[in-house]
């Protein structure tokens, strides 16, 4: 199962106390102070990890906390440090305060951590103080989680219209295709290769019309192509499902805008597909999408075109690169 929420409690742990001890001597009214100080709390880290594929391992397991310091003692033993706690999530990672929504972090590559909950500091053995002090409370949060995939190019269009076929023949990944809507479920990234350069691309569930008021499987997916630098836009040239491609190419995008502004404004590589089917060669003589220079025509089953529009997308990617 693809999860992409999550909420959880995190509660670093307390410092332990310092202590009150007196070293008696024989004869004399009043020890001289030797009380320790107090453990500091372990505190709570998240790292993004490769390993890590969605959020799903949050689903039951919701609390996690490190443990607290260990008091003072006596002779001026000093109490144990608390054992932080390290929590995986798969990058690409934004983590917020819960309820107030607040950005604390976005994990965006592997390896990157944030502290997100401090332990206590111990408190002070009365062979520093007068009086031995509380160790502190540990920082408790309530975080929620929101996985956005991070990908160079999302493929976007309507369902059936190849988008997974095209992703199964361009990387390794094994996406489920079949002749019918909503074959996809889920986001699938895969790797794509253009002689030395290499970049990840995005399958994610078909769209329609109405998708931002939740029809089809909504635009709760969209959520993972908010990151890539392109959009591949795929159209079916084949006229079986009845929809014209020009309408189609223009509802799509409108539903992208009713979405966000910068998923619309976002850079697109236009592709008619399927035209290994007859009808197609007849449809895409009147497919002139308003703004768009080039129409790649393929066929992501037969393979026809591929190379060039893969050369066509990284070419984009190189020079939208140079450009920053
Ligand atoms: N003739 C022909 N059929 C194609 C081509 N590309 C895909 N198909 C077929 O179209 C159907 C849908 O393909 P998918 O790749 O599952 O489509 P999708 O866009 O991923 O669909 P959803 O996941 O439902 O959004 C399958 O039966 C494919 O075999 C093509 O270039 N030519
Ligand atoms: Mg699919």
């Amino acid at each position: 199962m693809f999860v992409d929420e999550a909420r959880i409690f995190v509660k670093a742990g307390d410092g332990g106390n310092g202590c009150n001890s007196l070293e008696k001597f024989a004869g004399k009214k009043y020890g001289r102070p030797n009380g320790g100080d107090g453990g500091k709390g372990g505190s709570v880290i998240i790292e993004a990890d490769n390993n890590k594929q969605t959020l799903i391992d949050f689903r039951y397991n919701k609390h996690f906390k490190a443990t607290s310091g260990k008091q003072g003692g006596s002779n001026n033993k000093n109490g144990e440090d608390g054992r932080g706690c390290v929590i995986k999530v798969p990058p690409g990672t934004v983590i917020r305060e819960s309820g107030t929504e607040v950005l604390l972090r976005d994990l965006r590559q592997a390896g990157e951590k944030v502290l997100i909950a401090r332990g206590g500091a111990g408190g002070k053995g009365n062979d520093k103080k007068r009086e031995a002090t509380l160790g502190e409370k540990g920082e408790a949060k309530e975080l929620s989680f929101e996985l956005k995939l991070v990908a160079d190019v999302g493929i976007i269009g309507y369902p059936n219209a190849g988008k997974s076929t095209l992703l199964s023949r361009i990387t390794s990944a094994k996406p489920r295709i079949a002749d019918f809507p909503f074959t996809t479920k889920s986001p699938i990234l895969g790797v794509a290769q253009v002689g030395d350069f290499s970049f990840v691309i995005a399958d994610i569930p078909g769209l329609i019309e109405g998708a931002h008021r939740g029809r089809g499987l909504g635009d709760r997916f969209l959520r993972h192509i908010e990151r890539t630098r392109l959009l591949l836009h795929l159209v079916d040239m084949s006229g079986i499902e009845e929809r014209d491609p020009g309408d189609s190419f223009e509802k799509l995008n409108k539903e992208l805008g009713l979405y966000s502004s910068s998923l619309r404004s976002k850079k697109q590589v236009v592709a008619a597909n399927k035209m290994d089917i007859p009808r197609a060669k007849e449809l895409i003589v009147g497919f002139k999408p308003a703004g768009v220079k080039k129409v790649h025509q393929i066929s992501a089953l037969t393979g026809a075109g591929i190379e060039k529009l893969l050369r066509a997308v990284a070419s984009e990617l190189r020079t939208e690169k140079s450009e920053e």
